[in-house]
């Protein structure tokens, strides 16, 4: 690996910090090292206000469905928001803004009347109980944090959909869960202009959503919407009546508090269950070692609540942590490439969270534009969703940072819940593109199939070879499905160890670099996506007969989709922009615009093993543009290569 610039934490930084030195890190990696289950006993007393205390730390019984803080009673709304009453009912919990430029801000106090009236609504007018799934379909508005909150009030299970979703995408999901309501607004408003969620809510019951009896909807843009008069309700009327007091309900440790649908590298996504109280522990642990929060802090997290991002670091960690958080609705480039920068100007924000793509898009459309803005508030910043190039990186730290904030570059994944790697910004010293090492507790490594540790600058599994209190508990309503996703690839010690799908390695300092997914699942913009569901809605167009689709580098989105599309008839592409555009129309049905491709081959056919696996490894080479290094012998059809390779590279 060639030599990178390392970047020491800067003095004012450690100052503030609660973990300030590599051997306070060390320190607290060797603690839990040699005493596992104390190490986290010791934090989740120190941390959770506990109903009634838990018996056993850690059940492995019935690995790897591990249990965590067994027989511990607790309602997560209490410890976001009843328990910081007593000291900050008049902080500003939530920030909010609208793209237009409307504000709100809600305080602790405020924020706890508005989740209980909503909890007193979906308990009295919609019946819902604890165990009951609630599907979230809402735009980045504060309404969309209460729902998610009102639901951990009662113990209703909620699914958030990300907004970009389409209908049947929306229709899959309301589905799997069998959620008996759906929580969505009129629309909101995106590129100075409003763009409607209720309408595609409308399409997805239309057919086959027996287990939904109602529709509540929030007002934020007052469009005009249809509406179903015995399944549509108005929420901003129905509000007003509630009483500003709803009992939480006490859960248990192990209870599910949510399921998000995330895309794996076969089939349909996969509802990943998390549970209340080591979601919620390692949630706020986080906010207070990475993001290093403090009670005077504002922090900004640009990702949207239908991300797991959106979960624990805007809503569920911020509030456990007693923090305020801000909520942004819209686009980074509206009305131009200056509008974050003028945000945290405005609001004074001190920890930033983002995005790489968004990162590489503003440096892009404007690389001097944070200069304009005066951004000396910022202490850290951070990133997630993708591995960032050192290019993006080091414009982030110069630009945004003005060299004085440690950026946490932080990897994790809708399964683990809350951060696994990252740097700790008063302790770590940083190299532009490593994740750099484990937080204390998390036994993430690199090993082969077997469990060998991996020598420096060689790629192998990323694994997490202990459980830990935020992991995903199983695939809702699948199991199996579960264990063989996460458990079926890599052993150690001959116990199956959980596989991140991710490949990683090490240099010679020890430092961690994720090389990205060495799965069949692609990272567009950060949105993860499984090739098999592009390949399925691309395979609903009647003209064809096979594809395959796989990521390719792109300057601004990390990887871009690329489909070869094989088609039935001989007729030839004579129409070919025509035909990509219904595919993209039919990938944008089924799942939503973001899946979108931006380029289409069609091919006459695909390589294939004797067996009839498709070589994606091929199909990337070319899709990329490079020679094809692999041994194509033994395909079926060896010269169908040559062939993909004169129509994509011509
Ligand atoms: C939080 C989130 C998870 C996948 C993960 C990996 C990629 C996330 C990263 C990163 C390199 C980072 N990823 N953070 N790759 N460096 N700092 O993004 O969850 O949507 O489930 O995606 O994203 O490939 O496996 P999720």
């Amino acid at each position: 690996m060639e030599k990178v610039p390392v970047f020491d934490p800067t003095p004012r930084i450690k100052e503030r910090a609660r973990i300030n030195s590599m051997d306070q890190y060390w320190q607290m990696v060797k603690e839990a090292e040699s005493d596992y289950e104390g190490f986290w006993d010791k934090l989740a007393k120190e941390k959770i206000n506990w109903r009634e205390p838990y018996t056993k730390v850690l059940d492995e019984s019935e690995a790897p469905f591990y249990k965590w803080f067994v027989g511990g009673k607790l309602n997560v709304t209490e410890q976001c928001i009843d328990r910081h009453l007593e000291t900050k009912k008049n902080k500003a919990a939530i920030i909010w803004e609208g793209e237009p430029g409307d504000k709100r801000v809600i305080t602790y106090l405020e924020l706890y009347y508005e989740v209980n009236r909503f909890a007193n609504l979906l308990k009295s007018k919609f019946g819902i109980k604890k165990g009951d799934r609630v599907v979230i379909y809402m735009p980045m508005i504060p309404e969309a944090a209460f729902a998610m909150l009102a639901c951990a009030r009662i113990g209703a299970i909620h699914s958030v959909v990300f907004g970009g979703f389409s209908a049947e995408a929306l229709r899959d999901r309301i589905q799997d869960a069998q959620a008996k309501l759906v929580i969505t607004a009129d629309g909101a408003y995106r590129r100075g202009k409003p763009y409607m969620l209720k309408p595609v809510v409308d399409v997805a019951l239309a057919k086959d959503c027996e287990s939904v009896e109602a529709v509540l909807v929030v007002r934020r843009n007052n469009e005009e919407i249809k509406w179903h008069d015995h399944r549509d309700y108005d929420y901003n009327e129905l509000i007003k009546d509630m009483p500003a007091r709803c009992e939480p309900e006490i859960m248990d440790s192990e209870d599910p508090l949510f399921l998000l649908y995330t895309s794996g590298s076969t089939g349909k996504p996969k509802g990943v269950q998390h549970s209340q109280a080591g979601y919620i522990l390692w949630a706020q642990l986080t906010m207070e070692w990475v993001f290093d929060i403090k009670d005077t802090d504002t922090y900004w997290c640009t990702a949207d609540v239908g991300w797991i991002t959106g979960h624990t670091y805007i809503v569920y960690g911020p509030l456990a942590a007693g923090a305020t958080t801000m909520m942004y609705e819209g686009v980074p480039v509206y009305p131009d490439a200056g509008r974050w920068w003028r945000m945290i100007e405005e609001y004074r924000v001190n920890q930033f969270y983002t995005a790489p793509t968004a990162i590489r898009l503003l440096h892009k459309l404007g690389a001097d534009e944070p200069d304009k803005y005066d951004l000396s508030s910022l202490y850290i910043l951070g990133t997630v969703g993708e591995p960032i190039n050192p290019d993006a990186w080091m414009w982030y730290f110069e630009k945004v940072g003005r060299g004085q904030c440690p950026i946490v570059d932080t990897w994790w994944q809708t399964e683990t819940g809350g951060h696994m790697i990252s740097p700790l910004p008063g302790a770590t010293p940083i190299k532009p593109g490593s994740a750099t090492f484990p937080l204390p507790g998390i036994f993430a490594e690199i090993i082969d199939t077997d469990g060998n540790k991996k020598e420096p600058n060689e790629k192998g599994y990323l694994c997490i070879t202990k459980p830990w209190p935020s992991m995903i508990r199983t695939i809702w309503g699948d199991p199996d499905r579960f264990v063989k996703s996460y458990f079926g690839t890599c052993k150690k010690d001959g116990k199956p160890v959980y596989f991140s799908g991710d490949g990683a390695i090490y240099d010679e300092e020890g430092y961690i670099w994720i090389t990205g997914r060495m799965d069949d699942v692609i990272n567009v913009s950060g949105h993860r996506l499984g090739t098999a569901e592009i390949e399925a809605a691309i395979g609903h167009h009647p003209r064809v007969a096979e594809c395959a689709v796989v990521g390719k580098p792109h300057e601004v989105k990390g990887e871009s989709v690329f489909a070869f599309v094989v088609l039935k008839d001989d007729e030839g592409v004579a129409d070919e922009m025509e035909l990509i555009k219904e595919i993209n129309e039919v990938i944008t049905k089924d799942i939503g615009p973001l899946a979108k491709c931006d380029e289409i081959a069609f091919v006459p056919g695909l390589p294939k093993t004797r067996s009839g696996k498709i070589m994606r490894r091929i199909l990337r080479s070319i899709a990329k543009g490079e020679e094809i290094k692999q041994d194509t012998s033994t395909l079926e059809d060896p010269s169908v290569v040559e062939k993909i390779i004169q129509i994509v590279q011509g």
